[in-house]
């Protein structure tokens, strides 16, 4: 069986993973068609010695799809998803436009897998600092029942897509020749820096970003009474997030259960031996499949409390490859067919 698969937003930086690892993953393909803005349309896009002209996204160009990943921004997702699932093309959304939707399943393949066959049409892809977070998480909240959480994030840069990577090495490279920065995506200089700002901020103080971390955690661990703070901040660092989070637990903790809980926990590693500085870093865990668990050790604030700290590579698990899963997870379980 093999599949007509469609990517909206072909020229991002997600969307360029997305074809590498759609290959790279041997997905069974049939017809690869790439969709962008009209701005893109006839562009020509390669990886090793295939290449496609890339066509402008209209209602028509869902045709004949078995599913299409969009990784376009929420404005395309709304523009199209609807009408493509209208066509029989399941939509895979990276974009915050269905997240939360009754009947739009939120999915992390290792943590909610069953929810990803109650569609209706289109599944979403949930926020990359959310993923991250939660491939940490959820195997103690498997262990000792989560209550809530405590979590600053670092976020990398391309999380911004490729217009957040291209500014700090500009302003990498122009600091180490003394030339002028550009700042073009962020509203003050990212190279040597550190924005707690991500996405925009509500009268609450807080910003889009952090409210994902909690509304998009209770959907996908089916937990509506979860407690989440979280502090959302951008880093200049390229490729991977982590995260710092302190968990309080209903039941009794250990740190030998917590770790084996982590390392037996599909998609994580266990990455914790700080005597011996082993520890997740972000530098270990780009274009990396699996997200790292480490500094694991008990909380001091909070009763049945653990702390630790998750990395994983934004532009993979936290987008490309979370949603090429959700698309194996369909074709293993034959239910691709749009
Ligand atoms: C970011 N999570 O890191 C957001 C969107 N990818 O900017």
């Amino acid at each position: 069986m093999a599949y007509k698969i469609g990517i909206l937003g072909a020229t991002g930086a997600v969307g360029q993973e997305l074809i590498r690892l759609l290959h790279e993953r041997n997905f069974p393909i049939s017809e690869l068609r790439l969709l962008a803005s009209a701005r893109s349309a006839g562009k020509t896009q390669t990886y090793q010695d295939k290449s496609w002209t890339i066509q402008e996204a209209t209602p028509d160009s869902f045709d004949g799809l078995d599913a299409c990943i969009f990784s376009a921004g929420a404005s395309q997702s709304k523009a199209f998803a609807e009408e493509a699932a209208k066509r029989g093309c399941i939509v895979i959304d990276n974009s915050s436009a269905f997240r939360m939707d009754e009947g739009v399943p939120l999915v992390v393949p290792e943590i909610n897998p069953d929810a990803a066959f109650e569609h209706k049409g289109i599944i979403a892809n949930p926020n990359c600092s959310t993923i991250i977070t939660l491939m940490g998480l959820y195997p103690l909240h498997q262990a000792f029942g989560l209550k809530s959480v405590i979590a600053s994030t670092y976020q990398a840069v391309s999380g911004s897509g490729t217009g957040g990577i291209v500014e700090l090495e500009q302003q990498t490279r122009a600091w180490a020749e003394g030339g002028e920065m550009k700042k073009e995506v962020y509203p003050h200089q990212i190279a040597f820096n550190l924005l707690p700002h991500v996405d925009v901020f509500f009268d609450d103080g807080y910003t889009k970003e952090e409210m994902k971390m909690l509304n998009e955690g209770r959907k996908i661990m089916s937990l509506p009474e979860l407690k989440v703070t979280c502090t959302c901040v951008r880093v200049p660092v390229f490729r991977a997030h982590c995260i710092s989070v302190s968990a309080e637990f209903e039941r009794p903790v250990s740190i030998e259960a917590a770790r084996e809980a982590v390392a037996g926990f599909e998609g994580s590693e266990l990455v914790d031996d700080p005597a011996n500085a082993k520890y997740p870093m972000p530098l270990d865990y780009s274009e990396v499949v699996n997200c790292g668990v480490g500094r694991i050790r008990k909380d001091q604030v909070f009763e049945n409390g653990l702390a630790l700290w998750v990395t994983g590579d934004q532009v993979w698990k936290g987008a490309a490859l979370n949603a090429i899963q959700i698309a194996e997870l369909l074709h293993d379980k034959g239910k691709l067919k749009g």
